[in-house]
């Protein structure tokens, strides 16, 4: 049983694994889907000195408690759900509801108007069905914006949106003209 600290330290190493850097860790994620089998994602946490004697279960514990639910377990594999930067995921587009939400923070906002919402050293842009989730990635760094996206208007600019699980949703790219700020950071981020 890992303590919530350890937790945290693998899930980052998880993440990174998965998310960014497969190759460093002698691991080839399936291209389509991203995922690997969990023996060989338990073998590279393994290689790590630190987590040389870490069982299966503790990585099922971190998959599990994740706060944003990274990671998801297919049978014998396992993947990150989003945040790739390594290798584009195929995800199937689906319907988004009418509103996304994206967090960013207020150094970005001249160049989102300019250029849109853009997935930047990501594979794709994250969105989310509510704030909290929002909140969360654009509290990271400097001071908090929570956009609205018009995601009927983006689809009419030609994008498509799909959904990576709890809630995200992600996109190649948002047109400026379909973000507004909203006053939901201000509030505090509410869950909704
Ligand atoms: C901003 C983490 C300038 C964008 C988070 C964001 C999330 C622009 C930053 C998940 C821009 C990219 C994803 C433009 C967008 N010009 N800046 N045209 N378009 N940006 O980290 O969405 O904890 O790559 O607003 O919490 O912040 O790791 O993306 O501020 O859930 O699981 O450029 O990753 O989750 O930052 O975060 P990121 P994100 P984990």
């Amino acid at each position: 049983m890992l303590t919530q600290a350890q937790e945290k330290s693998v899930s980052k190493l998880m993440t990174l694994i998965l998310r960014h850097d497969p190759v460093s860790f002698g691991i080839v994620l399936d291209p389509e889907d991203g995922s690997c089998p969990i023996d060989e994602l338990l073998r590279a946490v393994q290689a790590q000195p630190r987590w040389s004697g870490i069982k299966q279960e503790d990585v099922e514990q971190v998959v599990r408690n994740s706060d944003k639910q990274r990671f998801e377990l297919i049978q014998d594999r396992i993947r990150a759900r989003y945040g790739h930067s390594f290798s584009k995921i195929q995800y199937k587009a689906a319907e988004p509801p009418a509103l996304l939400y994206h967090g960013t923070n207020k150094g970005a906002l001249a160049a989102i108007w300019k250029k849109g919402l853009l997935p930047m050293g990501r594979q794709y842009v994250h969105l989310s069905e509510g704030t909290h989730f929002a909140t969360l990635a654009g509290s990271r760094r400097g001071e908090l914006v929570i956009l609205e996206v018009n995601t009927d208007g983006a689809k009419e600019s030609g994008v498509s949106f799909y959904y990576a699980g709890n809630e995200v949703w992600l996109a190649d790219r948002i047109p400026p003209e379909c973000c507004t700020v909203t006053d939901a950071g201000q509030k505090g981020g509410d869950r909704s």
